[in-house]
């Protein structure tokens, strides 16, 4: 099918979540909705605030520029623009713009009418970044506590609230979202490896269907997860990484305030090996 004819089957009128029929057009390849409107707003004002931001400092290096959150005294009031009430605003409008476009495609999914897996894969992102910058600095009480705006500013926050906390290694919700980001890695590199050896089996011969793919690894490991559920797998596996990365940050501080290996004194602490008096007689 030509790619316009193939088009038009599914530039399809409907779905939208708000404002009926007036936004439901195409800009070239774009679905615009109301929004794809709000998302571009949001963004050209971050980006242009951004911008702003960077002529007050000191710097036009890229790596140097930085929008930094205001100092903890403001706590979780209003700072003025030039002291990180440009970061506030700057975070207002990325989190209008990341909802925007996972609203856009919510919309867009209705359209075609599929299922909602995709924006809800995006919401757990965009969750992580909000985690970061609004409910961890809520919960200690000040907006000081969000990340700076910056490539390399961000990694030394980053570094700097490890060692708050002496490292992050022995913090338990750390080991169990690196375990998963491992795990995705894994699936993907399985995965990957395995459709392009079915699909590219070398010149002059026939490419390989899922009854190979599942034969592969009946005969590696006596078991295959399917071609559908090596995706559910991906999916739940890449989700799991980024919501047990957002606890792991969001205890850190309101829930536990010492080192992270502190933490676990509580397997030390417990039974009868805390009070030897007490060990079972043998
Ligand atoms: C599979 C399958 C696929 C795959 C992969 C597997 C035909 C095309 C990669 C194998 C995956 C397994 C056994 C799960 C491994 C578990 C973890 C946690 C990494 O069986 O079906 O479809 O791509």
């Amino acid at each position: 099918m030509a790619l316009l004819s193939f088009e038009r089957k599914y530039r399809v009128r409907g779905g939208t979540l708000v404002g009926g029929d007036l936004f439901d057009f195409w800009v070239g390849p774009f679905y615009v909705g109301f929004f794809g409107v709000a998302a571009a707003f949001f963004t050209i004002l971050g980006t242009a605030l951004i911008i702003f931001g960077a002529s007050l400092g000191p710097t036009w290096n890229i790596w140097l520029i930085s929008i930094n959150p205001p100092d903890v005294k403001y706590g979780l009031a209003f700072a003025p623009l030039a002291e990180g009430g440009l970061w506030q605003v700057i975070t207002f409008c990325a989190i209008g713009a990341f909802v925007s476009w996972a609203l856009r495609e919510v919309e867009i999914c209705r359209k075609l009418g599929m299922g909602y897996h995709v924006p809800f894969a995006f919401a757990f992102a965009i969750l992580a970044y909000v985690t970061l910058v609004v409910f961890r600095p809520i919960l200690l009480g000040a907006w000081g506590h969000g990340f700076p705006y910056g490539i390399f500013s961000h990694l030394q926050w980053v570094s700097n609230v490890g060692y708050q906390y002496l490292q992050f290694h022995y913090n338990p919700a750390h080991m169990i979202a690196i375990t998963f980001f491992f795990a995705t890695t894994l699936a993907l590199s399985l995965h990957g490896g395995l459709i392009l050896s079915a699909t590219n089996p070398g010149r002059g011969e026939q490419v390989k269907t899922p009854e190979h793919e599942n034969s592969y690894f009946r005969d590696t490991i006596g078991y295959s997860i399917g071609t559908l559920g090596v995706h559910r797998l991906g999916l739940f596996l890449a989700l799991s990484a980024v919501f047990w990365s957002a606890v792991c940050i969001i205890i850190s501080g309101p829930v536990w305030t010492q080192g992270w290996a502190e933490w676990w004194n509580w397997w030390l602490n417990w039974s009868y090996w805390a009070n030897p008096a007490t060990a079972p007689q043998t």
